[in-house]
């Protein structure tokens, strides 16, 4: 088996998705999510000018040869746009495997772990009325887990709020656009959010909350021991995550589980957090930070320190990111939780999905491979978008953590 064509698809359905096609020389298709919110045709560029022609030829099945042959061929290593293009190669590679072997991808990982996948949902609001009657919502609707974002008092921005109807999107047309922000205003709210939900909404449900790298670690260790009264699921991105140390100071003064690492993109980026106990859930998407193969060993790594996974699963991850996280999520032993975003539907038009929900999981196609399907004319109808992530400004101005 050799493959025969390396393809990226760049379209716009509903936001911007980056996708690679492998095509092996008997007709087996592997698909790859290569998006990268707001770097789209970074990625796009490092695939098609840096990748396809050595991959072409190559036998698709030899698929840890081919991970190390990008990741340590390339000299330069790691990094957002660099991972991303490796894990679309990676994923894609496995999606051909499963299919050459006529099977759903899960089993290549070990076969099922569980019946479902526990799934969390957004309930987002301009207020905490707003925020507590999306929870209500989603309770009803059998979600199990929901992230509780509410815009902050005195603040024109916060983030996860959305702007109108048609759920939340961050990257916007054109330039980034500024947004403000007060962190004390931020840590004098979000303990009164989450009083009022509990209130509201009881003690099962699990609660999540993602602070999206916006505080120092002793500020979030306040915030992590104010929030201990409502034992949250999680805390996510309390802080910039590059020094990891700094989560020592959180882990000192808390009790409440900690998920970092969305924006992380290889292992490398765990190791004192595992090593240390410093977080309970690592957010690393397959589609980020190396695929399968990668994310397979990390995964394997952080177990042994009780580490679960919680995989990043914004609608920016494409349809085929999700698959991937799906199958790698029913497999594995240490998976804690699943993030779900509904796509839109003109994203369904161009991406076929075997995985459904049900009372607050995701249960996964038996479809081979990843089991999604990529239409390639519904997606020319859906051209690339220019859009970028907002930056963030203290009141003062100074540049801060978006
Ligand atoms: C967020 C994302 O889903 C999350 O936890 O952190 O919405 C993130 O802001 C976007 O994926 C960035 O493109
Ligand atoms: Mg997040």
């Amino acid at each position: 088996m050799k493959l025969a064509k390396a393809e990226v698809f760049v379209c716009c359905p509903g936001r911007n998705f980056v996708t690679l096609k492998l095509t092996t020389d008997d007709g087996i298709v592997g698909l790859g999510d290569a998006t990268l919110n707001g770097r789209e045709l970074a990625v796009a560029s490092y695939l098609n000018d840096h990748c396809s022609s050595a991959l072409v030829g190559r036998d698709p099945r030899n698929i840890e040869d081919i991970w190390h042959y990008f990741y340590r061929g390339a000299y330069w290593r790691r990094g957002p746009v660099t991972m991303a293009a490796i894990s679309a190669i990676d994923v894609a590679l496995w999606d051909i495997k499963a299919k050459s072997l006529n099977t759903p991808l899960y089993n290549l990982l070990g076969g099922k772990s569980r019946r479902e996948v526990l799934v969390y949902a957004h309930a987002n609001g301009k207020s905490v009325d707003e925020a507590s009657a999306a929870a209500g919502e989603l309770i009803a609707q059998g979600f199990r887990a929901v992230r509780i974002q509410s815009s902050v008092p005195g603040l024109s921005h916060t983030y996860g709020i959305a702007k109108g109807p048609g759920g939340y999107e961050p990257a916007q047309p054109g330039i980034a656009e500024e947004h403000a922000w007060d962190s004390a205003k931020y840590l004098r709210h979000v303990p009164a959010l989450f009083e009022r939900i509990r209130a509201d909404h009881g003690s099962e449900i699990h609660l999540l909350h993602d602070v999206h790298h916006r505080l120092t670690p002793i500020e979030a260790a306040r915030l992590a021991k104010d929030l201990e009264p409502y034992r949250l699921f999680w805390l996510e991105d309390p802080v910039a995550g590059e020094l990891q140390e700094g989560l020592r100071l959180i882990r000192r003064h808390s009790t409440t589980p900690i998920a970092i690492g969305e924006v992380f993109n290889t292992a490398y980026d765990f190791s004192t957090l595992l090593t240390e106990q410093l977080i309970d859930y690592l957010r690393m998407p397959i589609c980020h930070g190396g695929g399968i193969t990668h994310l397979s060993k990390l995964a394997a790594w952080a177990s042994f320190y009780h580490v679960q996974t919680g995989f990043h699963g914004a609608t920016d991850l494409s349809p085929i990111a999700l698959a991937a996280a799906l199958h790698f999520d029913l497999a594995i032993n240490n998976f804690g939780i699943q993030e779900y975003m509904p796509h839109s539907a003109s994203t369904f038009d161009v991406f076929g999905v075997g995985y459904s929900l049900a009372q607050g999981a995701l249960v996964v196609s038996d479809a081979p491979g990843l089991g999604v399907t990529f239409d390639e004319v519904a997606a020319a109808r859906f051209p690339y978008a220019p859009a970028s992530l907002p930056v963030n400004r203290k009141l003062d101005g100074t540049l801060y953590h978006w």
